[in-house]
């Protein structure tokens, strides 16, 4: 752990984005592997499915949950269920290394009480995205979000406080982990359409997890 530290303060991996977010280097690198391995085992119980937003449009990342409760969307809204509404049980419990490692990157990122209770699996595969969006599904915006990218690399749109506020383009790949939270826990955020790729780890896809206190 020690040589780690010094191996990320060596190069100042951590990247301001803005005030009150931050990106992470590399952070989760030396996790990837036992990250993706969870995260199979997690899909096993509940599956990536592609949810269908409140207009009816199928969203083109498939997703799924862990922890107390999951986000999920259909005709009647978004919102947090304790149950996955695929098959009726709860959500597998969120893994101890991704608790670890959002803590941790919360805290290296200026937010140590950071208590993720919901922890939303994306899969992306070629052509994918998520455009521009505020995460507000959640109750105390004083928690921040902390999102972990894994797989294929991907761009980054980080934009402001106002959707129409031209977003920045940040390459982001495996390892990388992004917080944000205080003046920029609602800035506008999402994902430019993937490009194809191959993965040693991820295969075709790139997986990110989004860790957040929704209740
Ligand atoms: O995939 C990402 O990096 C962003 C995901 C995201 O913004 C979300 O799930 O709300
Ligand atoms: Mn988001």
């Amino acid at each position: 752990m020690a040589n780690y530290e010094l191996w990320r303060s060596d190069r100042q991996l951590t990247e301001p984005l803005a005030d009150g977010a931050a990106l992470l280097r590399g952070f989760a690198s030396k996790d990837a592997a036992n990250l993706l391995d969870a995260v199979r085992e997690i899909a096993a119980i509940a599956p990536f499915r592609h949810m269908t937003t409140p207009g009816g449009y199928r969203m083109s990342v498939a997703m799924t949950n862990c922890g107390e409760r999951g986000w999920v969307s259909d005709a009647n809204g978004y919102r947090y269920d304790a149950f996955d509404p695929e098959t009726g049980r709860r959500w597998p419990a969120i893994p101890e290394l991704f608790l670890t490692l959002a803590t941790g990157a919360a805290a290296e990122a200026g937010f140590p009480n950071f208590r993720p209770d919901a922890c939303l699996i994306n899969r992306y595969e070629p052509g994918a995205r998520l455009t521009l969006h505020q995460d507000r599904n959640e109750r105390d915006f004083t928690q921040p979000i902390v999102s972990v990218s894994l797989g294929l690399p991907a761009v980054f749109l980080f934009g402001g406080a106002r959707r129409k506020d031209r977003p920045r383009r940040i390459r982001i790949e495996n390892g990388d982990v992004a917080v944000w939270g205080g003046p920029a826990r609602l800035a506008f955020h999402g994902i430019a359409p993937l490009a194809a790729g191959s993965d040693s780890l991820a295969g075709e896809h790139r997986i990110n997890l989004t860790f957040r206190k929704a209740c």
